[in-house]
Order: structure tokens, then sequence, then C-alpha cells
């Protein structure tokens, strides 16, 4: 088959603007793009977090990739085109520039749940050194590093040039995020640039938003088999067939016919959301630590491991009870996550999901330790998560790649001193660290 290179001549308006071009928004927030009918005219300019390369590369290819959609039994090849401009993270410039244009009416996130710098009220973290030198940063007219301090920053480019109001929408893994996000980016302008304050309220919409597809690392033999293909992609991307996206909140300058693509427009977010974080990402978690401790390597090998599954098992009875949503409906979630996590073509390795358990665990697992306790009941699976980090933290396991770890990492010998500093609320509980201790 004769190779053929991705190019292109015409590209969509860049009407959307996203930071945090990686793998997960390629797979998702661009295939709704691109999937939308009306894809022609809404083009997306992407912002890598800091990588250069992605951006070099997706650029030489005039923005096109290679989304790879492997189901359990095969690869189906689509090429997705939404992505009019790819820059690297730090070409502030370009962010500001684009920010002021008066058609562009989306700004969409995927940056991770540590990027916010949030500190323990869900504020943001002023202590932090990064947000400090960008307070610094922005007050000098320099380029900055942190998500609040690069969105301040361009939505006072925007209300500098008049560009009206936006959408701003979160699609990381928070619990109410679009919320989660006006706090933080209202915090940090509070300090910056107090007159940002009242523009910020009476021209952006945070919209809030749950999203779901799973979708791992790119292997070089991934991008053999595009090339093998005749379809050679320098970047291509390996999702699951699923996908899912529901979004809570007003487009003052409207947005693409995502629904035509499958999104959902609803009133409350928050039951979905709940479903999602604590069945299938706090079931990610407790896998991650569990399952590398027992030395497997992915998902499919962990849910395919009778004692990890029981454990999985376990934990969902639990969670489900804090989903309120029917429960066939949570029946057929778990039937489905279990379809989905077996997929044994689909290698999401447990060390990736383990990174930043220190952001993941106060969300996906602490809300289901907290409501079984408080209702008297023994919370096993969820202390068998948080057990699970803990080893983690001592060593055990999936590698340590968490920014936020170390002050755990300097307690795990004790779990009652790593609660004291993740909840203090449960430390005095002593059946808790008791069991804690036991499973440790
Ligand atoms: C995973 C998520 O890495 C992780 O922590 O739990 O990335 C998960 O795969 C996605 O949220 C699925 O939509």
């Amino acid at each position: 088959m004769p190779a053929e290179r991705l190019a292109r001549d015409i590209r969509p308006p860049v009407r959307i603007a996203h930071l945090g071009l990686g793998n997960f928004f390629r797979a998702h927030q661009a295939w709704y793009t691109a999937t939308a009918p009306d894809a022609a005219r809404w083009g997306i300019a992407a912002f890598t977090g800091r990588s250069r390369p992605l951006a070099t590369a997706l650029t030489s290819q005039g923005g096109l990739y290679t989304l790879i959609v492997r189901g359990p039994d095969a690869d189906r090849l689509e090429v997705i085109g939404s992505v009019a401009e790819a820059h690297p993270g730090d070409d502030i410039a370009s962010w500001r520039t684009v920010l002021t244009r008066r058609e562009l009416s989306v700004v969409t996130l995927t940056v991770t749940e540590a990027a916010y710098r949030r500190g323990r009220g869900g504020g943001l973290d002023d202590t932090d050194p990064d947000v400090r030198a960008d307070l610094a940063a922005f007050r000098a007219g320099a380029p900055m590093v942190t998500v609040p301090g690069r969105l301040v920053a361009g939505l006072n480019a925007r209300r500098l040039a008049y560009g009206g109001p936006i959408a701003v929408v979160c699609c990381d893994n928070l619990p109410g995020n679009g919320t989660a996000t006006a706090r933080v980016v209202l915090d940090f302008a509070g300090a910056a640039e107090p007159a940002l304050l009242p523009w910020i309220r009476d021209n952006v919409s945070f919209v809030t938003t749950m999203v779901d597809r799973i979708t791992p690392r790119t292997t070089p033999e991934d991008v053999a088999s595009v090339a093998a293909a005749g379809r050679p992609d320098e970047v291509p991307v390996v999702t699951e067939p699923f996908t899912e996206w529901l979004l809570e909140g007003e487009f003052p300058r409207g947005r693409p016919a995502w629904d035509a693509a499958g999104a959902r427009f609803v009133s409350d977010v928050t039951p979905h959301e709940l479903r999602k974080l604590l069945l299938l990402n706090g079931g990610h978690s407790l896998l991650a630590y569990a399952g590398s401790a027992r030395g497997l390597t992915t998902i499919a090998d962990a849910v395919t491991d009778p004692t990890c599954r029981a454990w999985l098992d376990e934990w969902w009875d639990e969670a489900v009870r804090h989903v309120p949503l029917p429960a066939a409906e949570l029946t057929d979630y778990r039937a489905a996550l279990l379809e989905r996590f077996a997929n044994p073509r689909i290698r999401h390795t447990l060390a990736q999901i383990a990174a930043d358990g220190s952001q993941k665990i106060p969300i996906r697992v602490l809300p289901v330790l907290r409501g079984e306790r408080a209702a008297g009941r023994p919370a096993t699976g969820a202390i068998r998560a948080l057990a699970a980090w803990i080893t983690h933290l001592r060593g055990q396991g999936a590698p340590i790649t968490d920014d936020g770890a170390q002050p755990y990492v300097d307690r795990a010998a004790s779990p009652r001193d790593v609660l004291t500093l993740l909840a203090p609320d449960l430390a005095a509980d002593r059946d808790l660290t008791a069991k804690l201790d036991e499973l440790t």
C-alpha cells in the first residue's frame, strides 16, 4: 500500500482554544468537534502543557492525526481534523492573541487534577511557589507557567481587546469542575488584576462537565501499526470505542453541535460525575495500587486477576451507595465498565493511573470512606483502596510519580499520620486506623 502523508489544504476557522493538548483531548473533545455536523465551522487552536515535540509534529501534519479506536477484536482508524493550530504551551504570546479573537467562543481544558493548583479548601494555593512566581510574572508582563495564571493572562488579553463573552469548559476529573475552575481563576485574578473580576463575572461562563474515554499512552508499536496501514503518523492516539461527555452550563457565543455527536447537555452533571469518578476512576486507582503491588501491569491484567476483581466488586458495592442514580442504571454501568476494563487490546498501565494519587485519592476514595463511616458501616472496600495507596507510598508496586506525594511518603510508616494530613476528620477513628494498620 503506498504511504499517504497526513496533509490538508482547508482548515476549520479557530473558534475554540484548548489548553492541555495531550492524548485524552485528542481522543475526546477534538473527536466530538470533528464528528459534529458543523465541524467545518469549528477549528481548535490547541496548546500543549509543556511539550514542544508534540506541537511541532502536529504542525508538520497540518494538525491532522490518526485516532486508533481499539475494540476488543479490531482497530478502526479515523483521521481527526478539528485541530487547526498546535502550539507549545510556553507560547504565551500566541495564547494571548488567540484569546483576543472575537470569533473565539470556547476555551476547553484538559490539564490534570494537579494543574489547577488548588489548596486544601479548593481555592488557589497561594503557598505554591509556581503560583507566587506567576503572580509576579503577571504584574511584570512576563510568561507564566501555571494553568490559573495562563487562563487569567488570556482572559485579561480578551478583556483589553473587547473580545466579548466566552465559555470556559473544564474537562478534568474534578468534582464540580466548572466551579472549581472558576474559583482558582477568580482567586488568581483577584490577586493579580482586580479590575478583571467584574469582567469575568459578566463575560465568562464556567461550564461543568463529565468526560470519559479510556486513552492509554501511545506506544512505538501503535506508531508502527498506522505506518503499516499506509498512513504514517508520528503522533497517533489510541482509545477505546466507548465515549461519554455530559455538560452543564451556558455557551454565550455558541458551540459546535457536540450533542449531534453524542454529547449530552443536562441541568445537573453531579450524579453522573459521581458515577464516573467513584466507579470508574475510584476503581482505576484501587487497581493501580493494589494490582501493581501484586506484580500486575495493566488494568486488563488486574480485572482478570480474581483477587483484584473481588476487591473491585467490594469497592463498587460500597461506592454505588453514594451515587444518586437508579440501581438498575448502576448495575448496567458496572457491567459495561467490566467489559471496558477487560479489553485486552487496550494496554492501560497501572503505572500511568497511579500518578498523582495525592490529588486523586481525596476525590475518588474519601467521599465513600466518609459516607460509609458516617453511616456506621465498615467501609472495607474504601479502606482497602486507601491502604493500597499507603503501601504504594512505601515503595511497593508502581513507581511514585506525584509532585504532591512527599509529605505523605514521609508519614507512610504510620497510616494514622497519613490520615492526619489527608483527612484530619477521620484520623481520630481508631477502628479505621486499626484496619489500615492491618492492611498495610
Ligand atoms: C484514569 C483516567 O489515569 C487515571 O487516573 O483513571 O485517566 C481515566 O482513564 C479516564 O478518566 C477515563 O475517562
